[in-house]
């Protein structure tokens, strides 16, 4: 790709990485959504076949202490967690599936249109990607589209993205195939930075990184990736922290921020 025609260089911060610890992973764990809250690690896994499952996972140990399969029919995607319910999207089926987070039982569904890929929530709202460069914000209570944004780098488009995890303000997406993250403004949709995580993806079969969980209480961030035997806790290096945002909020110059956070 040739930007320089415009006379503008790349800009974006770069983020490195360093790791703070290293965490078994089910390497037969077809990562799709990954959420961490209140002290607790939920997985969703992908596949056809009953490989598709929602989880829970014991962080240090990796082990699986709770599991709910999918029908055979069904390809989990991505996952998120809003009081009591476990939501988990699937790729084709245009279902999203709630389940009880305490029991991993059924209790309800949304439909949407299109495919599904990743999943969070914040501000009161879902974000949901699926596969193009768009996410589309869903009303918490209905799923129905409320809004949406593009996602550019500069002034390109950025396609393929994948697992979410919104972090006070910043949306943070995998870019399907690639090793690096995307840290994005919601309002807008800019790439405020790239985290470069070259060098973290484990040797085949393990596959493509897509897992980002966050935990709130001690500012920890998780990575993992498909049939990834290793779940990490990385800390960012060499770009503005995260998340950017937060001395705005503090600060309270939160200039076209408020009209995402409070609007539709
Ligand atoms: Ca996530």
């Amino acid at each position: 790709m040739v930007i320089a025609s415009t006379g503008e260089a790349q800009t974006t911060p770069v983020c490195g990485y360093t790791i703070v610890n290293s965490y078994p992973h089910d390497d037969t764990a077809y990562t799709q959504g990954l959420v961490y809250r209140d002290g607790t690690l939920f997985e969703g896994t992908g596949l056809f076949n009953g490989d598709s499952s929602i989880r829970r996972v014991t962080l240090e140990t990796g082990v699986v202490e709770q599991i709910q399969n999918l029908d055979d029919a069904y390809f989990g995607e991505g996952i998120t967690l809003v009081g009591d319910r476990l939501i988990q999207l699937t790729w084709q089926s245009q279902i999203a599936f709630l389940w009880d987070r305490i029991s991993f039982e059924p209790v309800g569904q949304f439909s949407y249109t299109g495919s599904g890929w990743g999943l969070t929530d914040g501000a009161g709202r879902f974000i949901m990607s699926n596969g193009s460069s768009t996410l589309r914000f869903r009303d918490a209570d209905t799923f129905d589209v409320i809004g949406e944004v593009v996602v550019r780098d500069g002034i390109s488009p950025v396609d393929d993205l994948n697992e979410l995890e919104f972090i006070r303000g910043e949306i943070l997406a995998n870019v399907y195939g690639e090793d690096w993250i995307a840290r994005i403004r919601p309002d807008s949709g800019q790439v405020i930075a790239r985290i470069n995580l070259e060098g973290l993806r484990p040797p085949p079969p393990a596959e493509v990184l897509n897992g980002i969980a966050f935990d709130e209480a001690a500012g920890r961030l998780f990575v993992t990736g498909k049939f990834w035997p290793t779940l990490f806790e990385i800390e960012l290096v060499g770009c503005p922290p995260l998340p950017l945002f937060s001395d705005d909020f503090a600060s309270g110059n939160t200039e076209g921020w408020d009209a995402w956070m409070l609007g539709g």
